[in-house]
């Protein structure tokens, strides 16, 4: 049997059928067989100053995400006021060249501007999640078709009564933020795919087990309560020291895919910083780790779409929490800080190439 049989059949989950049905949604194509698009977080000054990151974003890259742009901290530097020149000038770019775009975060704990704490209230958080909703979403209707409208919901250490991350919008208005999130996305932009965006759920610990089980409980208390949600966007910053738990992530996704739910890959990178300092055994190390990850997903449904955050070890947030205590750099993508593909790069087109 088919080890993607086996997991839905294990699970009695009707999911391709139920997930087409539900979601018959324009780009959407889930457990489909074509090439999967493959993308990565961008920074927009580099596209401007860096020559050979452009090209490589060009050569490699289907689909853009801005690694910030999007966020409250980059859009909102007063309450009365939008920046919007980065994320306008990496649409454009994304536009100009043919690629597809997806829109990072719209609701998260950290990114915000220190003038957010003047927001005391319920009612004042609501105003302002939908103000600032109807304001970004609006602006780019029909130009970012997929946004994270949630991002990192979930706390780190998920207890039964206290799955939420403590965030803004947690303690003002509740989990019912996620909900207001979403619907208000939706009426703004009914076409766009609506994404929850989290991670942390890939490893076999007990941590993982609990983000994954208060992640399911979250996901199904929204399709409960009829909430509109379309997929769900899988981080992958994946701590390289550690197996991926493919039994306990297939069924994760299986349960994900049996409520009609498309899966996206949308931050996968491998946190290098205990792994051996010999860069061939650590490169291989990353791939493989990756590849675990993108077949344990696989083996249930093929996600939409892959992107890595960030594209060549060059430009990467990871030393910024886990450099390496031999000071080597870290190698975490899937190009080399020379933008030459590394066995991650293999895997990823392996991986995302058409199966028939
Ligand atoms: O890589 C991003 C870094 O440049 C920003 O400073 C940081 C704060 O906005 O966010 C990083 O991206 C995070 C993403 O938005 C959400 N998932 C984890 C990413 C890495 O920290």
């Amino acid at each position: 049997m088919h080890r993607r049989q086996f997991v839905l059949g294990a699970l009695g989950a009707g999911a391709s059928a139920g997930s087409a049905l539900a979601f018959p949604r324009a780009g959407s194509r889930a457990c489909s067989t074509a090439a999967i698009p493959f993308g990565a977080a961008i920074r927009v000054d580099l596209l401007r100053d860096d020559p050979d990151y452009r090209r490589a974003v060009l050569a490699h890259c289907q689909l853009l995400v801005g690694e910030g742009g999007l966020k409250w901290f980059d859009l909102r530097p007063a309450a009365d006021r939008f920046v919007f020149d980065h994320p306008d000038r990496l649409i454009a770019f994304a536009e100009a060249n043919g690629l597809k775009m997806r829109g990072h975060t719209l609701a998260w704990y950290a990114g915000m501007p220190k003038w957010t704490e003047t927001i005391t209230t319920r009612q004042e958080a609501e105003r302002a999640l939908y103000e600032h909703i109807d304001t970004v979403v609006g602006r780019y209707k029909g130009r970012i078709p997929s946004w994270d409208v949630v991002n990192e919901a979930i706390s780190d250490n998920p207890a039964i009564q206290k799955p939420m991350r403590p965030s803004l919008w947690q303690d003002l208005i509740g989990t019912r933020h996620v909900e207001l999130a979403l619907r208000r996305t939706a009426a703004v932009d009914p076409k766009v795919q609506l994404v929850l965006n989290d991670f942390g759920f890939e490893n076999p610990t007990l941590q993982c087990r609990a983000k994954r089980a208060a992640f399911l409980r979250l996901v199904k208390d929204l399709k409960d309560r009829d909430a509109p949600l379309h997929a769900i966007g899988l981080q992958g910053h994946l701590p390289g020291e550690q197996e991926i738990d493919r039994e306990g992530l297939s069924r994760f996704v299986a349960e994900l895919h049996g409520m009609g739910l498309a899966i996206l890959v949308t931050e996968l990178d491998v946190i290098d910083d205990k792994l051996p300092a010999d860069t061939v055994i650590r490169d291989e190390i990353v791939a493989s780790r990756a590849r675990s990850f993108l077949q344990a997903i696989g083996d249930v449904c093929r996600p939409e779409a892959v992107l890595t955050w960030g594209l060549s070890d060059r430009h990467t947030w990871v030393p910024i929490w886990f450099s390496r205590k031999d000071k080597m750099p870290n190698r975490p993508l899937p190009l080399d800080a020379n933008y030459q593909p590394k066995p991650f790069m293999q895997v990823i087109k392996d991986f995302t190439r058409a199966t028939s």
